[in-house]
């Protein structure tokens, strides 16, 4: 039995009112696709096919190491944040699953939590473990490293810790483990690269080897930050040379802000799914470094030619295709359950055009060496205005036609305001 947060009449009332002309916009589009002999219900299918998860700590505000500036009613706790995360997923219908965090989400009854997201209409995604930062009472500090570290003790413990994450994966439901290190160094000379690695792969083997046979171990890389000299797991090739390593279960996970400024991610993309190690997909958006803007805020349209990758790689899936998909982004200055409204949008729009690329017109382009009859296929696609096709897959799914403009009407924030309790000062991570 679901329990849905924002009332159903003020969902309906809103869409009566904009149905109309949402009509006439579908019917108008699917007109004009007809004439490039693409069928727009076909197309709304696959759309309202597409989910991307959304991560419990970004429902809260987010900070950057200089300052975080709380919001009015923001959640506090696992609880209230599956609450706004049911919120984004009632209007958007295409976040229906949760990514937690530990120990930031833990809690004493899993198969509780399991039931309360149920109730909310949630599932729970890939679990992410945290060894970057200490926790009050751990008997080991990661100030060394974690995996990486130099001291064992540190290592067992943050093996421990992952292990601990798979165990409560397996009572939510999940079969992901999402691991991203801080590991590295600030100073050349403050660690040995190869030895750093070296250990990395030993501990990562140990966790490998608590996997369930169903669960897959999804290896993050970032470039820089926190370690500003060198970082164990820095890149997708590092990535992808540990995943081989660890075996069949361990797969990359992309983070688009965790690339040098300019790299072309898209091509990433394809080479991890050409070796059949693409698990995952943080969505965020960035200008200088691991910005953690919102998806498509900043350069849409590479979102779109990694959208256009993965297509062609669900059209020629090698193994086990079922890439997690995420949002990871740091909402510092808008209400999360807004950013995330506009980011799975942002982020579905492109699956979207990337599924009306004339793939026979790009192939048979490609084949001829035709270069602006190539860079056409895919420019007619980008151009393409894909709200429509989204905001009736929505709609007939039971969201909101305007998803911000439904949550604002909903009074949703102003009320927890109210009713929640105040999240203090300070300098905050997400
Ligand atoms: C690290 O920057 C990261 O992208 C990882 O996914 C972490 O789990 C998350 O951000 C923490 O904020
Ligand atoms: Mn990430």
């Amino acid at each position: 039995m679901t329990n849905l947060p924002i009332s159903a009449d003020l969902i309906a009332e809103n869409n009566t009112r904009l149905l109309p002309a949402l009509e006439e916009d579908y019917h108008a589009l699917g007109r004009k696709l007809t004439r490039g002999g693409v069928d727009v219900d076909a197309v709304k299918t696959r759309v309202a096919g597409f989910s991307v998860a959304v991560p419990s700590w970004g429902a809260g505000r987010g900070g950057t190491r200089f300052a975080k500036f709380p919001l009015a009613g923001e959640p506090t706790n696992i609880h209230e944040k599956l609450e706004d995360c049911a919120v984004i997923n009632q209007l958007s219908r295409a976040t229906p699953r949760v990514s937690p965090h530990f120990p930031w989400d833990k809690v004493s009854d899993y198969a509780g939590l399991r039931q309360e997201a149920a109730a909310l209409g949630l599932g729970f995604d890939a679990v992410n473990s945290n060894t970057f930062q200490d926790q009050p009472g751990q008997a080991h500090t990661y100030a060394t490293g974690s995996l990486s570290s130099t001291d064992a003790a540190t290592r067992a413990q943050a093996v421990a810790h992952n292990i601990e994450c798979i165990e409560i994966g397996r009572q939510l439901g999940s079969r992901d483990l999402t691991v991203w290190v801080g590991d590295g160094t600030n100073f050349p000379g403050q660690q040995d690269l190869g030895r750093s690695l070296e250990r990395y792969l030993d501990a990562a083997a140990q966790i490998y080897a608590a996997l369930p046979d169903d669960w897959r171990m999804l290896l993050e890389y970032k470039m820089f930050e926190p370690a500003f000299y060198s970082s164990v797991i820095s890149d997708w090739g590092s990535s992808i040379l540990a995943a081989q390593e660890l075996g069949p279960k361990a797969k990359c996970l992309v983070d688009l802000g965790h690339h040098a400024p300019n790299v072309n991610i898209e091509q990433i993309v394809a080479r991890l799914h050409r070796f059949g190690k693409l698990g995952g997909f943080h969505f965020n958006d960035s200008k200088y470094g691991d910005d953690d803007l919102d998806s498509g805020s900043i350069n849409p349209h590479q979102l779109f030619l990694v959208f256009n990758e993965l297509v062609e790689a669900e059209l020629a899936p090698r193994g086990d295709f079922r890439p997690a998909y995420m949002i990871d982004q740091s909402h510092n200055v808008t209400d999360p359950i807004e950013s995330m409204l506009s980011s799975a949008e942002a982020i579905t729009a492109c699956y979207a055009k990337a599924i009306l690329v004339d793939r026979a017109a790009l192939h048979g382009a490609q084949e001829a060496n035709d270069t602006m009859m190539a860079f056409q296929a895919l420019r007619r696609a980008y151009n393409v205005d894909v709200g429509p096709i989204l905001a009736m897959a929505r709609y007939e799914a039971g969201g909101a036609i305007d998803v911000l403009a439904t949550y604002r009407a909903s009074q949703w924030r102003p009320r927890k305001a109210q009713e929640r309790k105040a999240v203090g000062l300070g300098a905050g991570i997400i």
